[in-house]
């Protein structure tokens, strides 16, 4: 990349502001600003874009093909500044009219494409293949409503549509040139032995490109999202007669295809227009990624050695099938053949074990849907069979439903975990006899998150100190991190205490200015910003709040270590016991900040609408991270590595890379509590588990009392009497039995934070230990051990 000056910039940036927004400098918005500025930043991406796609092309590379649902890319203008460079220039540029570079990165609304976790993961994914010139695509749906805004009224959580699409997306290109039919329904006839499908409907996928930048701007990827058109556009004749509505039928119908993203993270929701949108991805991109290849090799089979294709997740799992239609129905292969190269290319990623979260489809719906996709299911399915001798209960069909798990597991080359442990567990558990059936197939990919975004972008204070202490380059080699300790020293330790304490500052000016409430920059921020749900056990750490409130104000002259509570992340609309957990925390925190005994010895906050920015503004300024998810249920975690860099300590189980991030910070740095998963299992076998541990545990039957006497809910004394009955009596998650554990580990938390020498010890060698969670070395992984591909030089 050649280097940008400031003047050129300026220059780029005004030109932009008049000739593509068409705005005087002096009647420009910060919105007019910032799309000027995108679009100049995007001019710089847009070479090394096309030299990397020509690279490409002239090295024959392999290329990956990154298919996910969702894609969690948060704000696109910052992270490309960071990339290239530019932050500090734009920012003189822009004042030089007045501007602040804040308001205009503040301008751009969250790309919410994603959930949580795994849509976030493909996020960092794809820019570590930028970063390792790892030839790439990411291929998504280009939803015009990402995941709902959360609002609280009256303490519950309110949705309504996420709308980044009604403003000018300044970093994509429309394709209209790249167009595919996605069919759908309809029936299927075999004309001497071929199958012929006559799909009833169709959509049209038109495609949309983003580039993505990597570290230092001198390799972009693609991310390309699909959007369903219609492929009729309206009814000419129905409008000439007046039929207005009915006319732009087709339209409205192909639209809803690519309208919304599914807001459940973890529960299989069996809707017909799920799987739609599923196949709408997966046939688009397969028959985009055999039109590539075909325009460079007219050999079918070389397809496994250029072409890997990742499922992340079993969500785009119908490629399997897919890919074999379009090689015997479209391109003439045999069966046997295409079903070989179709299992050389595919690869396969579990996120989950929960059982609820294993998507499984009727074979009613599969059948009316992709008829010819159910004929190729149940010859995969035989063909296992007869090749496996696995008894009935590994079928793909099984009790007139089609387990995507198994057809992903079955289809692909590799299957990988998302850390060591749920590695094992799927080796132990749920994949055990796919396992046997197929040995070898299942490997480790420990997720990773990248440290451009989670450090250098938005921790600047520390990334200073880190670079100032062992010089720049660790932003693209994060082992290096390492070297803080042979530097440890007061002053180092001052220093990362100073950039702590201004990210608490200012995220504490933040708070005040959004929510109205003061918090205390010297106490320790203690977070906990996830999805809701219950495995995740938000419900403990408000207990824990209950506990402490209740002991504060018994003992208001202690010597008490003052403790910001944060909590943040979104419920699935339909999820009412993780709503139910909403309600209650911000109850909690109503009662706790209003009462004058406790004043700066607690405030519990919870900002609405938890998102990647603010992600980037709250993780950098947490002293504390919860990683408290009962043992064995948290597959991996992502925010527990982003927290780790920045400087926080973990309270935490054995849970997902928890327990790796222990290894890599030492034991002792660490608040290790809690049941493993083996003795998690062990407590299930146990009857009343549950009652026994509150029996045992005099704090814990206080809170619950508290509860049921309405507390926290005055106006409505039984509000959480289902929270405190479940409690007791289906306490699926173990709170109640890990919970005294988690007070004890809370304590303990609170000596080491009032020895500030030591928990500054402690700090530093939790960030010198994150090196490892770079998603660098996680593309790496994959790129030695699943895609069989090299960086292009
Ligand atoms: C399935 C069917 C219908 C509708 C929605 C879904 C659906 C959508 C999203 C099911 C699951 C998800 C998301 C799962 C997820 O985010 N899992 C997380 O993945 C992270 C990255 O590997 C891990 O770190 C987390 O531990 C894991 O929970």
């Amino acid at each position: 990349m050649t280097p940008i000056g400031a003047d050129d910039l300026e220059a780029a940036i005004l030109r932009h502001l008049v000739y593509t927004i068409g705005k005087d400098k002096d009647h420009a918005s910060t919105h007019d600003w910032r799309m000027a500025a995108s679009y100049a930043v995007r001019d710089a991406v847009v070479d090394s874009w096309f030299a990397a796609t020509r690279q490409t092309y002239e090295q024959k590379g392999k290329r990956v093909y990154y298919l996910s649902m969702e894609f969690l890319m948060g704000r696109l203008l910052d992270d490309a500044l960071v990339n290239l460079g530019l932050h500090d220039k734009i920012k003189d540029v822009l004042a030089r009219h007045g501007i602040a570079l804040d308001d205009v990165i503040g301008d751009e609304p969250d790309a919410a494409l994603g959930n949580g976790g795994l849509g976030r993961l493909a996020a960092c994914f794809l820019d570590s293949m930028a970063t390792l010139r790892c030839p790439g695509m990411g291929y998504g749906i280009r939803y015009e409503h990402g995941l709902f805004r959360q609002r609280f009224e009256g303490g519950r959580q309110v949705e309504t549509p996420e709308d980044w699409l009604t403003q000018p997306h300044p970093w994509e290109f429309e394709r209209p040139e790249a167009n595919y039919t996605v069919p759908f329904k309809g029936w299927v006839e075999t004309v001497d032995g071929r199958a012929i499908w006559h799909p009833s409907e169709s959509v049209l996928a038109r495609a949309y490109d983003t580039p993505v930048v990597g570290w230092q701007g001198t390799w972009a990827n693609t991310l390309r999202l699909w959007a369903a058109h219609p492929t009729e556009l309206f009814d000419l004749e129905r409008f000439n007669a007046g039929d207005h509505t009915a006319a732009a039928a087709p339209e409205a119908l192909a639209r809803t295809l690519s309208r919304v993203l599914y807001p459940e993270d973890t529960t299989d929701s069996g809707k017909e227009l799920r799987l739609k949108q599923e196949f709408f991805l997966t046939s688009a991109t397969l028959q985009d990624m055999l039109r590539r290849f075909l325009s460079e090799y007219d050999d079918l089979a070389l397809l496994p050695e250029k072409v890997a294709i990742q499922m992340n997740d079993t969500h785009p799992a119908l490629a399997g099938p897919e890919l074999i239609r379009l090689l015997v129905d479209e391109h003439g292969l045999d069966w046997s053949d295409a079903r070989k190269i179709a299992g050389q290319c595919l690869n396969y990623t579990n996120h989950t074990l929960l059982p609820e979260a294993l998507e499984r489809w009727s074979t009613w719906l599969m059948g009316r849907v992709l008829p010819r996709h159910m004929q190729i299911i149940e010859r995969i399915d035989a063909e296992h069979v007869a090749a496996t001798k696995c008894p009935e209960h590994l079928r793909i069909v099984w009790h007139d439903q089609v387990h995507m798990g198994t057809l992903a597991f079955v289809m692909a080359r590799h299957v990988n975990g998302v850390s060591a442990l749920h590695t094992d567990l799927m080796k132990d558990t749920v994949f055990a006899e796919l396992n046997a059936a197929y040995p070898g197939r299942i490997l480790n990919q420990t997720n990773g998150v990248t440290p451009r975004r989670w450090l250098r972008l938005s921790n600047p204070g520390l990334s200073a100190v880190i670079t100032d202490t062992i010089e720049a380059g660790w932003e693209n080699d994060l082992g290096r991190l390492s070297e803080l300790v042979r530097h440890e020293s007061d002053a180092l330790h001052a220093a990362i205490r100073a950039a702590k304490r201004a990210n608490k500052e200012a995220f504490a000016a933040w708070v005040q200015a959004e929510m109205g409430v003061t918090l205390n920059p010297d106490a320790m921020f203690d977070v906990q910003v996830k999805r809701i749900h219950e495995y995740k056990r938000q419900l403990m750490n408000v207990l824990e709040t209950i506990a402490r409130w209740a002991a504060i104000r018994r003992d208001p002259g202690a010597d008490w270590v003052p403790r910001v509570k944060v909590f943040g992340g979104k419920a699935a609309p339909g999820y009412a016991t993780a709503k139910q957990v909403i309600r209650l925390v911000n109850d909690v925190a109503r009662v706790v900040n209003a009462d004058p005994v406790v004043g700066d010895r607690l405030k519990v906050v919870y900002p609405p609408n938890y998102n990647v920015s603010m992600a980037q503004r709250l993780i950098p300024a947490a002293d504390l991270s919860e990683q408290i998810s009962t043992a064995g249920k948290e597959a991996s975690g992502t925010g527990n590595m982003k927290f780790t860099m920045n400087g926080a300590l973990t309270i935490g189980t054995l849970d997902g890379a928890n327990v790796e991030i222990r290894e890599h910070v030492g034991a002792e740095n660490f608040f290790l509590f809690g049941m493993t998963a083996e003795e998690v299992q062990a407590c299930y076998r146990k009857p009343d588990h549950a009652r026994a541990a509150i029996l045992q545990s005099q704090v814990l039957q206080d809170v619950l009392q508290m509860l049921a006497e309405g507390r926290f809910s005055p106006e409505e004394p039984t509000r959480y009497h289902g929270l405190v009955d479940m409690t007791w009596n289906h306490d699926s998650f173990l709170v109640a039995s890990d919970f005294d554990a988690y007070m004890a580990a809370q304590a303990e938390v609170d000596a080491a934070y009032a020895d500030t020498a030591r928990w500054d010890a402690m700090v530093l060698q939790n960030i010198a230990g994150s090196g490892y969670f770079s998603s660098d070395r996680t593309i790496r992984g994959y790129m030695d051990e699943v895609w069989h591909t090299k960086a292009l030089g």
